[in-house]
């Protein structure tokens, strides 16, 4: 299948899914837990999941896929392609809230990055983009983003600095706080991710990630010019939870050295 067709049959999967978890809010949606009691998951996580992986199995059999649910394939290494897979990101909106979360798909060939989806479920709005092709919010071309400053920008960030780490320092980030025009927390890396490729924020930090939360977001982070990396400045983890910082290129450098200092360099 070449490059198109495949965009075309993620593209319909992914509807078809999004349907699927609408019309989940018509019955009832089981909830559990998993590491800890905040940590959610529900039914509809797992069945959209293995909707995934039945079709990309047996229209792909050679893929490996990497889901947050563990439906997929163990992933130690990224030889082939891989498909990474969060059936939704932001479980915990999904739950209170019935909005705000999306289902986020990266599609990786030896590593490297070639396409990415983020479907806002409720709003029906897709984010995606292919390598070398540019970034898409629906079927608007998502600009290379223009240089800006932190007195200017938006910063995407969860509350959960301001609890006892080993990741950040405080009193830094307070000033991150006052010095930044806004900050927000959505609760959905894929959401933020979505955001700061259109330009809606300017800048994501988290202090936990996974690689399904980010795979799909960094294909297209990068077809602006975005820049990612994790709290010491190495390229984003696509094997293992990590720290994690996504800004636009004119701040990037800034936040690592002058605001999220890593307490363990
Ligand atoms: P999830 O909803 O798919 O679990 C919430 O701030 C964001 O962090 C969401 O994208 C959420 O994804 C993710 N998240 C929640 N718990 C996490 C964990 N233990 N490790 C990594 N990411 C997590
Ligand atoms: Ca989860
Ligand atoms: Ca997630
Ligand atoms: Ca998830």
């Amino acid at each position: 299948m070449d490059q198109h067709a495949m965009d075309r049959y993620i593209k319909s999967m992914i509807k078809e899914a999004g349907h699927r978890i609408r019309n989940s809010f018509l019955s009832d949606i089981s909830v559990d837990t998993k590491a800890h009691a905040n940590d959610l998951v529900t039914n509809v996580d797992k069945e959209v999941e293995k909707f995934f992986i039945r079709h990309i199995r047996e229209d792909f059999p050679g893929h490996r896929v990497f889901g947050e649910e563990g439906y997929g394939d163990t992933i130690e290494e990224l030889s082939g392609i891989v498909w990474m897979l969060d059936p939704i990101d932001g479980t915990m909106n999904f739950v209170h809230q019935r909005r705000n979360f999306a289902i986020s798909l990266g599609i990786y060939e030896d590593g490297v990055g070639k396409m990415g989806y983020i479907y806002d479920v409720v709003n029906d709005d897709l984010y995606y983009a292919v390598a070398g092709g540019g970034a898409y919010y629906n079927d608007e071309r998502l600009q290379p983003l223009i240089e800006t400053d932190i007195s200017e920008s938006i910063i995407g960030m969860n509350a959960m600095w301001a609890t006892p780490n080993r990741h950040v320092e405080h009193e830094a980030t307070i000033r991150l706080v006052h010095e930044a025009r806004g900050m927000r927390s959505y609760g959905s890396a894929a959401l933020e991710l979505a955001y700061l490729a259109s330009g809606r924020i300017d800048a994501y930090i988290s202090m936990r990630l996974s690689p399904w939360d980010i795979a799909g977001g960094l294909v297209m982070a990068n077809e602006v010019g975005a820049v990612a990396s994790n709290f010491s400045g190495q390229p984003a983890n696509l094997l293992k939870s990590d720290t994690f910082v996504a800004a636009n290129p004119s701040i990037h450098g800034k936040l690592l050295e002058d605001y999220i200092k890593p307490k363990h360099i």
